[in-house]
């Protein structure tokens, strides 16, 4: 029997370095910083329901111990595995409202900027959905001997360097671009490695699933309204009525999109004028894999990636997935965006 090549993310990744002479291995071996951190809480996350760390934050167990919530545990290991490999000079976090400065020999003289969700769609975890982890890197603009600024984190994701996400699914993947294509890794618990399983994802142009959470219809500009009618009317050429799917997780609901083709819709509300999702470590990583990817991300106004940020957990409109249903959606977004009540 032919034995498949196996290919692990750390040989795929020193097969990319190789390719820039010039390359330090720095990014390299942040990845690899990710990828135990990765692994670390993929663990955490299989046993939840069995060594009780799931509920709320704060809440007491039955051993009398204070239950940490797992997001916050995701959050503690990124960052101790960031910190500990001194391959990153900051972090932003989802978890932490400011900026944190790594000061460990080494770190503080690194180039690399880390935006990290550690553990989004947090509300799924006691339910057993799947939920993720999303990252950016950016390079610092400041002098390695000086602090790390505001300016140097609050940077356009068209300056990232690279982003991905891991999902822990029915199987835990491990999904990135570095620029050149978006890659996927499935890990093989029986080696501990995350193997290439997805080698260079293109999202199809056209799909025939639109996520949004419809329970805020009431509250979406007439033009979102437009659109989702649009995606339930019969036509056989277009392929709808398109199937409305949506898990409450981001990195769930992209995901499927992205193989499969689709659109994901997170719109400006009358509550959340901006919408609910993160610019800094959701909707710039996520739209820097989508357009390696082929596909689009925008506000419904604007490239996410053009966007200068202005502060650190800003948030805005996300639509984003196959290009040809993203276009579609913008062009009613915008021929039609007036807020109804
Ligand atoms: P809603 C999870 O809490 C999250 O941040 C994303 O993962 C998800 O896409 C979104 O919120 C769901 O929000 O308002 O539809 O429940």
């Amino acid at each position: 029997m032919k034995t498949k090549k196996v290919t692990t993310i750390s040989q795929f990744i020193s097969e990319q370095q190789m390719q820039f002479p010039d390359a330090t291995g720095d990014l390299s071996k942040l990845f690899l910083d990710i990828i135990i951190a990765a692994k670390i809480v993929n663990r955490d996350i299989r046993k939840a329901g069995l060594v009780d760390i799931l509920g709320t934050h704060g809440s007491i167990n039955v051993q009398g111990e204070e239950v940490k919530k797992l997001d916050v545990i995701a959050n503690e290991e990124y960052i101790a595995a960031l910190s500990l490999g001194g391959d990153c000079c900051a972090i932003l976090s989802e978890e932490n409202e400011d900026i944190i400065r790594i000061k460990n020999p080494g770190s503080n003289k690194s180039k690399y900027i880390i935006a990290i969700d550690p553990l989004d769609g947090s509300s799924n975890i006691d339910v057993n959905a799947s939920i993720g982890t999303i990252f950016s890197i950016y390079k610092r603009f400041s002098d390695v001997h000086d602090e790390v600024t505001m300016d140097d984190c609050l940077q356009k994701g068209e300056n990232q360097i690279a982003a991905g996400y891991i999902i822990y699914g029915s199987s835990t993947m491990l999904v990135y671009s570095t620029g050149n294509g978006v890659n996927g890794f499935t890990l093989d618990s029986s080696i501990g490695e995350f193997c290439l399983s997805h080698p260079n994802i293109k999202i199809p142009e056209k799909g025939s699933i639109y996520s949004i959470n419809e329970g805020n219809y009431n509250e979406f500009p007439d033009g979102v309204k437009n659109y989702i009618s649009y995606c339930k009317e019969n036509d056989k050429s277009t392929k709808r009525p398109y199937s409305a799917r949506y898990i409450g997780s981001l990195i769930a609901d992209f995901h499927r999109n992205l193989l499969r083709g689709g659109i994901f819709i997170y719109p400006p509300t009358v509550k959340s004028p901006n919408g609910k999702l993160r610019l800094m470590y959701e909707c710039n990583p996520l739209a820097f894999i989508a357009e390696q990817a082929g596909g689009i991300a925008s506000t419904g106004n604007e490239r996410i990636l053009e966007i200068i940020p202005e502060k650190l957990h800003q948030r805005v409109p996300l639509f984003t997935g196959s290009k040809e249903m993203v276009e579609q959606a913008i062009e009613m977004y915008q021929s039609n965006s007036v807020q109804s009540i």
